[in-house]
């Protein structure tokens, strides 16, 4: 059954998550399968692959690559995907002006046979240009290729800043219960940052049992809050079975973190998102 723009948004606003399925064909999802795996197999012969350490650019799981950090910015051609216009439609409509990108997007796949899996977390930290003077130490922060990634307690938190960000996910493959699928804990994106309280350990114990798996099709995107606490179990689906999904940041253009500022050295994470042309599908159509 389809969903219109507003149902997903209000169902994004009340539950924090929504998934719209057929917003990619067979055909694009295929596709967008083949660049990922086309990325995955040029780095790994490679020590650097354009200009990240390959060590440091994928996350193994046994012998299976479950993580491709950075991934837009090493997988160009995947980047025509998260400007599909349904995807910018939901985006626009939910924070009400222009979207800017916020991350630089991360594949996660689960392979059966590896045992990746990763525990309760909001995705609480957000990317920004390292403090004036500190370009070159920046051993205080959590930092990847550069960039610093700063958390709630380094922020002066005068609101929930995490509600004017939204998670894009991409669901390349169907999202099972079998091959490990992220869970959320409903309503938890409300709490704000659970690193700022000191009951965060607390409420995940009392509230984990109301995990929901949030299953979906292959070629469907999911949006949600960061601060919406997820995790995911090791796929027991037959050695072999690729679950992926490629997941990026995006930020309404008017937020502003007091005391930082936003990266300017890549190019998504200047301008505005536009929609481009070209898919097959539009489920708001
Ligand atoms: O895809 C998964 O299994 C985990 C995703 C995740 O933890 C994240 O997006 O932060």
């Amino acid at each position: 059954m389809s969903i219109s723009l507003q149902e997903t948004v209000e169902t994004l606003e009340s539950q924090g998550i929504v998934t719209v399925e057929g917003i990619f064909s067979e055909r694009e999802t295929a596709d967008f399968r083949r660049l990922l795996d086309q990325t995955i197999e040029e780095a790994s012969q490679v020590e650097v692959y354009k200009g990240r350490p390959t060590d440091k650019l994928l996350g193994k799981s046994k012998d299976t690559v479950w993580l491709l950090w950075e991934l837009y910015g090493v997988c160009e051609g995947g980047l025509h995907y998260t400007r599909h216009p349904a995807i910018v439609q939901v985006l626009e409509e939910a924070f009400g002006e222009p979207v800017i990108q916020a991350s630089i997007g991360t594949m996660f796949d689960k392979v059966a046979g590896g045992d990746a899996a990763i525990g309760w977390h909001q995705d609480n930290f957000f990317i920004v240009n390292p403090p004036e003077g500190e370009e070159e130490n920046l051993d205080k922060y959590w930092h990847q290729f550069g960039h610093v990634h700063v958390r709630p307690a380094e922020i002066d938190w005068r609101e929930d800043y995490l509600k004017k960000t939204i998670i894009v996910r991409i669901n390349v493959d169907p999202q099972t219960v079998e091959n490990g699928a992220m869970a959320v804990i409903p309503g938890s994106y409300q709490e704000g940052p659970l690193e700022l309280r000191e009951d965060g350990e607390a409420y995940i114990k009392q509230h984990e049992s109301e995990a929901v798996v949030c299953t979906a099709g292959e070629g469907s995107v999911s949006f949600y809050f960061p601060g919406m606490l997820h995790s995911s179990f090791p796929s027991v689906a037959p050695v072999g079975t690729h679950r992926r999904a490629a997941a990026h940041r995006v930020r309404a253009a008017s937020l502003q973190l007091p005391g930082w500022k936003w990266p300017t050295d890549w190019e998504g994470g200047i301008h505005q998102i536009k929609a481009e042309s070209g898919f097959d599908l539009n489920p708001f159509m």
